[in-house]
């Protein structure tokens, strides 16, 4: 895989990008207990480790789901009129909508995909990925989900079938509450017979959730820690990378695996350019992110709640991970 290092990962980030990153960074370790948006943690070298990642033989739900996809995507993309329009939330590395592409080429019609990133860097390595297949036009949208969904909405063509990808259980990542709204605001920049294809990994036993967020190359721990490399270059933190330590832990209740950033001494981290003085306790945690699991029937009540009905849904039994098709009522 070519991953240009230039400009993505050379230039600095823009002005009001870092002063949002300082914004919500002195909000948020403020609470209690201490926490930052997961969705800081994908720099180029954390979008880079996320990808080493979903190679580990520990995370199984990148495999799981190509799996999925390549032996049944002409069933999940049956439902849909033509011409089709395919829109991925998050693209990664473009592989995925690609093997939905290929299934709609017998159709003989021109398919359209948007794809919706807050990184340069999948968008470029999704738009090179999908280059090679003659029958689709590719439009990239350097956005947030929401924005993107909103402009690929106005760009469609009157006639034929949308179908959403929100995959390799990106929707982990969001509380019970937000999950509702943001399929909600899926909902509504859909048509009645659209489609939503959801990834979601499933609850399974706690050995094997805690393997996959705390492998034993420690590849994960990189990923999570690089958030405070992040701090202290684009905020001018001082954060001390070897007295914090990664954590992965099962929260029954809330049935999800929380990643922590514990402070292994008390210490005052400064992070000027957020114009913060952060104090930690010896053992205290900065919680960086949440990746919800869940039953097949709970994901088809959390959509169904939303104005979607359930079309079908695929489970791989091996690795406990199901991708579920919706289609917009
Ligand atoms: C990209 C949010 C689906 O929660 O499994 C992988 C991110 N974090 N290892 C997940 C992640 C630690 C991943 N998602």
């Amino acid at each position: 895989m070519v991953n240009s290092l230039i400009p993505s990962s050379v230039a600095a980030p823009p002005v009001e990008a870092v002063r949002g990153f300082a914004r919500e960074v002195a909000r948020d370790l403020a609470l209690t207990p201490k926490q930052i948006q997961s969705k800081y943690l994908y720099d180029a070298l954390g979008s880079s480790l996320f990808e080493s990642i979903c190679r580990l033989p520990w995370y199984r739900i990148t495999r799981a789901e190509a799996r999925l996809l390549t032996r049944r995507a002409s069933e999940m993309v049956a439902p849909l009129e033509d011409p089709v329009t395919l829109l991925e939330l998050g693209c990664g590395s473009g592989e995925k909508v690609a093997l939905l592409a290929e299934a709609l080429r017998s159709r003989r019609r021109r398919v359209a995909i948007h794809l919706i990133d807050i990184s340069p860097t999948a968008l470029e390595l999704s738009e090179r990925t999908l280059g090679s297949l003659e029958h689709v036009s590719v439009v990239g949208h350097r956005a947030t989900y929401e924005e993107g969904l909103r402009h690929a909405a106005r760009e469609r063509p009157p006639q034929g079938g949308l179908l959403v990808l929100f995959l390799g259980s990106n929707i982990g990542n969001f509380d019970p509450p937000a999950s509702h709204d943001f399929l909600s605001e899926i909902r509504h920049a859909l048509r009645p017979g659209d489609g939503l294809l959801l990834g979601a990994d499933l609850v399974k036993p706690v050995k094997e959730l805690l393997l996959a967020y705390d492998d034993p190359l420690s590849v994960t721990a990189a990923f999570n820690k690089n958030v405070l490399v992040r701090m202290n270059r684009e905020l001018g933190a001082n954060f001390d990378l070897t007295s914090f330590e990664h954590r992965a832990i099962w929260n029954p209740g809330e049935r999800r695996v929380e990643m922590h950033l514990v402070s292994l001494v008390e210490q005052i981290v400064r992070i000027p350019r957020a114009d913060v003085t952060v104090a930690f306790e010896k053992g205290e945690s900065i919680w960086t992110e949440s990746s919800y699991k869940y039953e097949p029937h709970e994901i088809v009540e959390l959509v169904s709640g939303t104005g979607f009905r359930s079309h079908a849904q695929w489970t791989d039994a091996e690795a406990r991970f199901s991708l579920t098709l919706f289609v917009a009522k």
